[in-house]
């Protein structure tokens, strides 16, 4: 199993830096437990190997896909994968490269991102959803913890039949968070799914989330290959929100390697 960080931002417009995630989850992972009490593994007895960050190209998408699918050629001997952002667009560059193997895809988002362009681009993080579901077709993609889109977006999920649950949805049937990861061979996790009063450093942080335990719980009888945890944006080692993240992967790390 390989980690990879990602930490391309681009067209960020409200709170800034998703480029240092990588670094500052790395940091946040010296100061807690290797061993998980949930799940009963050390993850030191796992084999995991840590290939650090694709060096991106800032506000260069084109070069930056070059880059990432040359470091991911590099590592196609890997069985699992887990991603660190970087903002939402990252996604983009491992599906495009693993498109062929990725049969259900699930979203785990407060936003939509299913604007066809966003300040003028079709490649960020607010329309990447919409371009994944072009990659993989409407019916292979989930959108799970939703709570804001514009009403165009709203009404074109509605139209193309995409499958989307609110967080208010899931808080009343946690079922169905375990119901619609259970057979994701790609799992994307926006940390801003949780509610800002847990990961409050994130680039546009939106009440009325979900808990990390609901997300934990919602994860652990899955069985996917790949996934992504993108979109924190920790000012310094201090940050709660990176000391979650690195919470949230010591336990994906675990689920990934269960299969
Ligand atoms: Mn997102």
């Amino acid at each position: 199993m390989v980690v990879l960080g990602i930490p391309y931002d681009s067209n960020q417009t409200y709170i800034t830096g998703s480029r240092f995630a990588p670094t500052y989850i790395r940091i946040a992972s010296e100061s807690i437990e290797e061993y998980s009490m949930l799940q009963g593994i050390d993850i030191r007895n796992l084999d995991i190997s840590d290939w650090g960050d694709v060096e991106v190209s800032f506000g260069n998408f084109e070069e930056t896909s070059k880059r990432v699918e040359h470091a991911l050629k590099e590592l196609s001997f890997a069985e699992k994968y887990l991603f660190i952002g970087g903002d939402h667009t990252i996604t983009l560059f491992t599906i495009n490269f693993f498109r062929g193997e990725v049969r259900k895809y699930v979203h785990l988002d407060a936003h939509g991102d299913f604007e066809d362009t966003y300040l003028g681009s079709r490649y960020t993080h607010d329309s990447v959803l919409r371009r994944i579901g072009e990659i993989l077709g409407w019916e292979n993609i989930c959108l799970l913890g939703v709570r804001s889109l514009s009403q165009k977006a709203h009404r074109e999920l509605e139209n193309l039949g995409i499958e989307y649950y609110t967080s208010l949805e899931i808080k009343e049937n946690p079922e169905i968070l375990r119901d619609n990861l259970r057979n994701a061979d790609y799992i994307s996790i926006d940390i801003d799914v949780i509610d800002p009063a847990y990961a409050p450093e994130v680039a546009n942080p939106e009440p009325l989330g979900l808990a990390p335990v609901e997300i934990i719980n919602g994860l652990l009888e899955t069985k996917p290959k790949f996934v992504d945890v993108v979109e924190a944006v920790p000012r310094d080692h201090t940050s709660i929100t990176a000391i979650l993240a690195a919470t949230l992967i010591r336990e994906i790390l675990i689920i990934l390697s269960k299969t």
